[in-house]
């Protein structure tokens, strides 16, 4: 079947398998290739490839190890839904190894790897959760008597890719955090060599699954960053895809928990979200499927960074954010207009385009920091504007 056109295949065979094999509908299962296709900002009619890749091509093996971490990344992939992501992924690859999720124990387990290796010397993929300890000899993580320095670099010898998955595996994450006793260090450190990194404490699972379809659609990996990302999804600051960000612009905070800003949805810069610094689609993908407002700050919890090195696990969680950049988003109306008041952000904007300075936009933001915009609610909470 050589699928060109997403009209053409409605009626197709492999469709109709893929109904009973995932258990979902034609329509849902189109509409879920779209949004990869879409996630990963592919041309218009790659999702026809995808589904046809998908439909037809034979499952890659992944080899899955599990280092220091708490399995959040493959607890991430279980809990989502529309179409159970879980039946998803292990529909479209063939998980060969997996610690957390393998009936086998022990030397079974073992064997099972060592065979999957050997049979798919050269094509499987390596998917790594968990930071790898180095100090003292790497005996602060053992699997099967073996080192996790030992057992990452065995099975990414004969890897077609690796990709890390979580903070932990793609720059030491959590484990990592000073004084970092064990020496906890990435997969790229231990490897001397760029992998790609899908950071995220735990990561979106649509990020991984983006990740996997891209290999098995196109026989190869998704452009990178130079920190390994994949672009699609971690080339934007979560502060420019922010639903709060209107607030942000207009100088409206929370400055407390439970605050009248706070409870109006405001800007949590104040209260320590490190959005302004931390590349991420956190803001445009949610998470688990509950809706928009499903991921840590549109529940209200100022973003900690948990993608970022060097912010997450390792800057204060109240610490205010370093601002990355003071540009203002497109994607959202402004909710602060005040016509005829002469300065605005968009003019500051403007001007700063046109004088090649970024200092007219700067000091706007500089002096909607410095300032909370009264609200008749903060009379009874006691917030400080
Ligand atoms: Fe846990 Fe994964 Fe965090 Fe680490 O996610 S959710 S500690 S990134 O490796 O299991
Ligand atoms: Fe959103 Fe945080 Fe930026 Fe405020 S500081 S707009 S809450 S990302
Ligand atoms: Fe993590 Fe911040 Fe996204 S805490 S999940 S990077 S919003």
């Amino acid at each position: 079947m050589k699928i060109t056109d997403l009209n053409a295949l409605r009626n197709a065979a492999e469709l109709q398998a893929i109904e009973s094999r995932l258990n979902v509908s034609r329509r849902d299962f189109l509409k879920l290739c779209a949004a990869l296709a879409a996630t990963m900002g592919l041309p218009a009619g790659a999702e026809a490839a995808i589904v046809q890749a998908v439909a037809t091509k034979q499952r890659p093996s992944v080899i899955w190890l599990h280092f220091q971490e708490c399995t959040g990344c493959t607890e991430s992939l279980l809990r989502a839904e529309h179409p159970t992501l879980e039946k998803l992924i292990l529909d479209i690859i063939s998980l060969d190894y997996h610690e957390t999720l393998f009936a086998a124990a022990g030397h079974q387990a073992e064997a099972a790897r060592k065979a999957a290796m050997k049979q798919h010397k050269g094509k499987y993929v390596l998917v790594v959760e968990g930071a790898i300890p180095t100090k003292d000899g790497g005996v602060y993580c053992k699997v099967g008597g073996q080192t996790a320095v030992n057992m990452l670099k065995e099975c990414a010898k004969d890897a077609a890719a690796v990709i890390a998955i979580g903070s932990c595996a793609s720059w030491g994450g959590m484990p990592s955090t000073g004084p970092n006793p064990t020496g906890s260090s990435s997969v790229a450190e231990v490897l001397g060599k760029t992998v790609v990194t899908i950071p995220g404490c735990p990561p979106s699972p649509y990020n991984f699954l983006a990740t996997v379809v891209h290999f098995l659609t196109f026989g190869k990996l998704p452009d990178i960053d130079h920190l390994g990302r994949p672009k699609f999804a971690y080339s934007r600051l979560i502060h420019e895809n922010c639903e709060r960000r209107a607030h942000f612009d207009a100088g409206r905070f929370a400055l407390e928990f439970g605050d009248a800003g706070h409870r109006a949805g405001y800007c949590l810069y104040k209260l320590g979200c490190k959005g302004p610094e931390t590349y991420a689609n956190c803001p445009t993908l949610g998470f688990g499927d509950v809706g928009e407002v499903s991921w840590p700050v549109g529940c209200g919890h100022p973003c900690i960074g948990c993608t970022e090195k060097g912010v997450g696990f390792a800057k204060p969680i109240h610490a205010l954010a370093e601002l990355k950049s003071v540009a203002p988003p497109l994607g959202f109306p402004r909710v602060d207009e005040d016509k005829g008041k002469g300065f605005d952000f968009a003019s500051a904007a403007a001007l700063a385009a046109i004088a090649g300075a970024a200092a007219a936009g700067t000091a706007k933001v500089a002096q909607n920091l410095g300032k909370g915009v009264p609200m008749e609610s903060d009379h009874d909470s006691g917030a400080t504007p």
